[in-house]
C-alpha cells in the first residue's frame, strides 16, 4: 500500500507541476481528494490495515494532502500570475499612438452664401423670415399682382399641385405673409427653396433664392440704390462697378435689374460676362401699390422696395463655379473644398 501511495504522490505533484490553469487545478483536486477521490479512496482502505501499519500509512497520507495544499496553493498563484500577465499583454494599448480623427463635414456653398448675405443684410437691419415651400395661389401669384390669366405666371413655370396648392417658384410669399401679419415698418429678407419645372444645363428644378423687403413712410428709389450699393461693395467688394437698368415686374414699379462690372475679367469681356463686361446679379423695384392693397397697406401712407437674387448665381461668381451642377450633384470632392 505504501508503494501505492508514493506512485500516485508522485503522478498527482507532477500533475499539479504541470497543470497551466485554475480549472486544471480544480479538476485534480475533485480528482484526488473529492468524494470518490484516489487518495479519498486509498484513507477508505485504512481499515483493512494491522493495528501498526495503520497510524504509519494514515501519516503518510495526511503528509501527501499537506504538501497537496501547500503545492496546490503555490501553483495556483503562478497559474493566475501568468494568466494575468498574458491578459495584460493582450489588452495593452500604446497610449502614444495618435488618436483617430472624427471626420467632420463642411457647410455646403449654398448655405455659406445664403448665411453670409443674411449677416450683410443683419448689418442693415433686415430681420431673416421664413415661410411654407407648398403655398397657394393668393401667397405666391394673386398678392403680387399676376392677375389671372396673366402670362407671367406660365414664364414662372409652376409645379401645381393638388388643391390650389403649388410649389412657391420665389420667396416673395414670406414677405406676403409679412406684411399680411405686421404692421409697417418691415425690413425682412426671405432666403430659401424655391422651384420651377425648367430643367436643363443652366436651370435646376429646385434652387434658392434670397428676396429682400423694406416698406415704411418715405422710402425712395434712393433708399433701394443705397443699400444694395452697400450690399454689393461688401459682398464683393469695395469700387465693385455697378448699374441699374430698367426692367419689369409685376410686383415692382418702376423696376430695375442691377449689374456689376464682370468679377471674372473686370469688365474687359469674357466667357461668364458674354463680352459684355457685366453681369447681372439682382432684380429690384418700388413695390406696387396694387401689392400693397392685397396686404392691407395704405398705399399712400407707406412706400418700399424689394429685391431677389439667385443664391447660386451668387455662389458661383464669389467661388468661380463654372456650372451649376457642381451644386447639386454632391460630390465630396467638390463639397469638401468649402
Ligand atoms: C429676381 C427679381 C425680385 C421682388 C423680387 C418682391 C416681393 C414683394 C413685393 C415686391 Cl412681396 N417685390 N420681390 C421684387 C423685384 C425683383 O426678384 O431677379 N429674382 C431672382
Amino acid at each position: 500500500m505504501k508503494e501505492q501511495l508514493d506512485a500516485l504522490a508522485a503522478t498527482l505533484f507532477a500533475a499539479v507541476e504541470a497543470a497551466s490553469s485554475e480549472k486544471d487545478l480544480q479538476e485534480l483536486k475533485v480528482r484526488y481528494l473529492g468524494k470518490k477521490g484516489e487518495l479519498t479512496a486509498l484513507m477508505k482502505c485504512l481499515g483493512a490495515l494491522s493495528a501498526e501499519e495503520r497510524p504509519l500509512v494514515g501519516q503518510l497520507i495526511n503528509t501527501v494532502k499537506g504538501r497537496f495544499e501547500e503545492e496546490f496553493t503555490s501553483r495556483l498563484a503562478a497559474v493566475k500570475g501568468a494568466e494575468t500577465r498574458r491578459r495584460l499583454a493582450s489588452e495593452r494599448i500604446d497610449v502614444t499612438l495618435p488618436g483617430r480623427r472624427t471626420a467632420v463635414g463642411s457647410r455646403h456653398p449654398v448655405t455659406l452664401v445664403v448665411e453670409e448675405l443674411s449677416e450683410i443684410f443683419a448689418g442693415l437691419g433686415f430681420q431673416v423670415a421664413e415661410g411654407p415651400e407648398i403655398e397657394l395661389d393668393f401667397y405666391n401669384f394673386e398678392a403680387l399682382n399676376f392677375p389671372a390669366d396673366h402670362p407671367a405666371r406660365d414664364m414662372q413655370d409652376t409645379f401645381f399641385l393638388e388643391g390650389n396648392r403649388l410649389l412657391r417658384t420665389h420667396t416673395s410669399p414670406v414677405q406676403v405673409r409679412t406684411m399680411l401679419k405686421h404692421a409697417p415698418p418691415v425690413r425682412i429678407i426671405a432666403p430659401g427653396t424655391v422651384y420651377r419645372c425648367d430643367s436643363d444645363a443652366t436651370h435646376s428644378p429646385m434652387f434658392h433664392q434670397i428676396e429682400g423687403l423694406m416698406v415704411d413712410k418715405g422710402i425712395t428709389f434712393g433708399d433701394l440704390k443705397g443699400i444694395l450699393t452697400i450690399f454689393i461693395n461688401q459682398y464683393f467688394g469695395k469700387g465693385v462697378g455697378m448699374r441699374l437698368r430698367p426692367s419689369f415686374f409685376p410686383f415692382t414699379e418702376p423696376s430695375a435689374e442691377i449689374d456689376i462690372a464682370c468679377v471674372i475679367c473686370k469688365g474687359k469681356g469674357c466667357r461668364v460676362c458674354k463680352n459684355s463686361g457685366w453681369l447681372e446679379i439682382l432684380g429690384a423695384g418700388m413695390v406696387d401699390p396694387e401689392v400693397y392693397r392685397h396686404v392691407g397697406y395704405d398705399p399712400d401712407a407707406v412706400t418700399g422696395f424689394a429685391f431677389g437674387m439667385g443664391i447660386e448665381r451668387m455662389a458661383m461668381l464669389k467661388y468661380g463655379i463654372n456650372d451649376m451642377r457642381y451644386l447639386f450633384e454632391n460630390d465630396i470632392r467638390f463639397l469638401s473644398q468649402f
